[in-house]
């Protein structure tokens, strides 16, 4: 019996930097019976977080989406009836042909990080809207702030080899929450640790990661840019710059220095950033001198939290100059690590073929759902949606307009997805998909530097059908050119592998049999050297591209738009500045209906220093509304010093079917962009909070 088992190679497809390998068990009946980390990754080792070692659960879940549905009720309540997929098809191709005529741009594709596959995010969906003319969709719900930041300064992200990182002495979480969000690079800090590292966190909140920290530094929200630059004036001040890297390998260190001595002072930046002068100074001290006092090389590990306020992609740009005036980047597994995802040259064109595009087709940015919903941008009204990978009623900002859109009754609203997610409520056609284990797919990472595939381990339950393939039939249904979508999944693959450097002599089939790793020498510091792909070909602390824009060509701070600092008559009425980040036990929103994660969870709560509780008359475990002039939601405080006064948190993305008031924390949030990146300011957000 044992001998009919098959061991399956897959890979964790969630939106996180670890990308897992996975190995799946299959007994002869086909069903998948175990699901464990795979032990010959050398980054992932053989581990998984909490969510996905229940993975099962999810996939086969009895509330898996698995026919082609059609609405019978009003929107927003989830009733439907089965349909064929023939009819679903048939339909879709209808009101899309109808919209069409008129102008394709009134129909938005809405997609996101659901699976980081290479195929399921984006292949032949993009090519289908390419070719339709749909308008267009700028994914900044996540990252883009970060990595415009990071261009500017480099020219592309921030990025070492990770498993070097274990000869790192001084380890810097800045905005981020690496135990939870990123725990085998956490494993790695630990062992760095164990060798003597100190480990220290910036954070307004003292999350999980900062809590096991040497050093929790509760620095206030938004003003992350201001202690780098505070940072900066002190190694000028003190001459500990690496004279040699910065006069071989960057421009503007003498600018740079100029307007730093003059602009931030240790008072300045302890005045901006809530933070001790003595703490800056030690701060300073200790990352500049890293090498003396510990022994061996910094790292900032650098990652979302602080990118997503106003001047997010500004204080991305300031961090990522730091390495530069300490020379970190000579050092393997040192400098600043915000993403290796450009390492892999991953032949994008060949897989979503931009040149489809009908020029001056116009572009959506997915954090202003609410604004395109509610015909406030240029451009044609949207009349068609077709979400897949993502649940924006829960996931987008300001999401009372969100609902109120996704409920107009002129919209027609397609959703492909695993399960009934609030977006599903609101939807006209509902899609059954497949989950990792039932459909092909490669990957890269944005936290380690291999290459895997995700070989299928089930055949696909019920009807679901992987995203490539409900392209392929909508394709097939508009007539649309045989050539461009008649590729089976290998094929695509084989295809967007094809590239040259950090992919010469990987081949799919060897990354079907594991994980293989690019072309890049073990101890890879991509720095070390300068070659940095700015247009100056050095790390640009001064930056010319800037200039030409019209923009301070220098790093300088930029405060968040909603700030008690800069903006007291907001901060009159909602005096609090309010984090949402994710709940440990959920992706995101993902994970949320996985009964054993959501106890996991517990109840929605917020965290409020007990000075505010007690401004307020607010008792731990009370009942509390957290609100401003967006929105309002209910939670349960806990008074804590998890908070400085001035900070609240309330972690979590939930359904809001599975909430008391039927939403969730993004009716508060805004959507505001980024100043670089255009990208979402979830952590930008003053509230009030009162006992209900
Ligand atoms: N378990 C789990 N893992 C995940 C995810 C998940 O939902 N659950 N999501 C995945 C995704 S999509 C992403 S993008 C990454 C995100 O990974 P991280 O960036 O690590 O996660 P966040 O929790 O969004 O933010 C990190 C920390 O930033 C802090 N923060 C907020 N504002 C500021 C600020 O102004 N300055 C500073 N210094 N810190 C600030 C928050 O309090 C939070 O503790 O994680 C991925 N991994
Ligand atoms: N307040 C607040 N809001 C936030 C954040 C925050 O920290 N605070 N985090 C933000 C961040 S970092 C991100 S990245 C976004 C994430 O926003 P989303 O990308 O929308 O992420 P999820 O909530 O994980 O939803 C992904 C959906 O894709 C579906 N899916 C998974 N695989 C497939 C597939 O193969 N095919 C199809 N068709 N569907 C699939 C899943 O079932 C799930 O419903 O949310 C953002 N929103
Ligand atoms: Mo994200």
């Amino acid at each position: 019996m044992r001998s009919e088992l098959r061991l399956i190679k897959a890979v964790c497809p969630h939106d996180c930097p670890d990308t897992c390998g996975m190995v799946v068990t299959v007994d002869s009946s086909g069903r998948a019976i175990q699901l464990r980390g795979d032990q010959d990754h050398p980054f992932t080792r053989g581990f998984l977080c909490q969510k996905v070692a229940n993975y099962l659960d999810r996939v086969y879940h009895p509330d898996r989406l698995l026919y082609p549905l059609r609405r019978v009720g009003p929107k927003g309540l989830g009733q439907f009836e089965r349909i064929t997929w023939e009819a679903a098809i048939l339909e879709i191709t209808k009101r899309f042909k109808e919209i069409a005529a008129q102008d394709p741009q009134a129909i938005l594709p809405y997609s996101y990080a659901g699976t980081m596959g290479k195929l399921m995010y984006g292949s032949l969906d993009r090519r289908y809207f390419h070719r339709l003319g749909a308008s267009l969709l700028d994914r900044t719900i996540c990252a883009t702030a970060g990595s415009a930041g990071c261009d500017v300064t480099l020219g592309t992200r921030a990025m070492i080899d990770p498993e070097a990182t274990i000869n790192c002495r001084y380890i810097v979480n800045w905005g981020s929450n690496t135990a939870v969000t990123n725990i085998h690079f956490w494993k790695i800090e630990y062992e760095a640790r164990k060798r003597g590292a100190r480990i220290v966190t910036i954070d307004p909140y003292r999350s999980p990661t900062a809590d096991k920290s040497d050093w929790w530094i509760p620095i206030r929200p938004g003003t992350d840019g201001a202690l780098a630059l505070g940072v900066m004036h002190i190694i000028f001040r003190e001459n500990w710059q690496d004279d040699d890297y910065l006069t071989q390998y960057c421009v503007g260190a003498a600018q740079l220095r100029e307007r730093v001595l003059k602009e931030y002072c240790p008072k300045e930046v302890a005045r901006i950033t809530g933070l001790s002068i003595a703490d800056i100074e030690q701060f300073a001290t200790e990352y500049a001198r890293a090498r003396h006092i510990f022994g061996g090389p910094a790292l900032i590990r650098l990652n979302y939290g602080l990118q997503r306020h106003g001047g997010g992609g500004m204080a991305v740009r300031t961090i990522v100059c730091l390495p530069a005036l300490t020379g970190d980047w000579r050092y393997p597994g040192a400098g600043a690590f915000l993403s290796t995802s450009k390492a892999y040259p991953w032949d994008d064109s060949y897989l979503t073929r931009p040149d489809l595009i009908p020029p001056g087709t116009r572009t959506i940015n997915m954090v202003q759902l609410a604004e395109a919903l509610h015909g406030k941008l240029p451009g044609p009204p949207v009349k068609a949606l077709f979400v897949y990978n993502s649940n924006p009623a829960a996931v987008a900002p300001d999401q009372s307009r969100v609902l109120s859109g996704l409920a107009r009754e002129d919209l027609f609203t397609v959703v492909h997805d695993q399960f009934q997610t609030d977006t599903v409520d609101f939807a006209d056609i509902v899609l059954p998909a497949t989950t990792q284990l039932e459909h092909f797919d490669v990957h890269g990472s944005y936290g380690h530097l291999y290459v895997q595939a995700n070989n299928p381990a089930i055949m696909p339950l019920g009807e679901a059908k992987p995203n490539t393939e409900v392209f392929r039939l909508l394709a097939r249904a508009m007539g649309f050119e045989e050539e461009l979508f008649e590729q089976t999944d290998e094929e695509l693959a084989t295809g967007c592998l094809s590239g040259n450097n950090n992919f010469v002599g990987l081949t799919l089939d060897a990354v079907k049999a594991g994980p293989v790793r690019l072309n890049l020498p073990q101890n890879w510091a991509p720095f070390a050297e300068g070659r940095f792909p700015t247009p100056s070909g050095k790390c640009e602390l001064y930056s010319e591209c800037e200039a030409q824009a019209g923009r301070d060509p220098l790093p300088h701070y930029i405060p968040p738009h909603e700030d008690p600092q800069t903006n007291p008559e907001l901060a009159a009425r909602y005096p609090l500045q309010l984090l949402t980040p994710p709940k440990p036990s959920f992706l995101n929103s993902t994970f949320v209906n996985v009964p054993v994660l959501r106890n996991a969870a517990g109840e929605r709560t917020l965290e409020i220093h007990p000075q505010d509780a007690a401004d307020r008359g607010i008792t731990n475990g009370q009942k509390v509304i957290v609100f401003n002039n967006r929105g309002r939601f209910v939670a349960h405080a806990v008074l804590a010093d998890t908070v400085k006064p001035g900070v609240v948190v309330s972690q979590g993305l939930w359904w809001r079917k599975w909430t008391e008031d039927g939403v969730n924390c993004n009716t508060t949030t805004s959507t505001a962009l980024t100043d670089l990146g255009a990208g979402a300011t979830f952590f930008d957000n003053l509230v009030e909070v009162a006992k209900v």
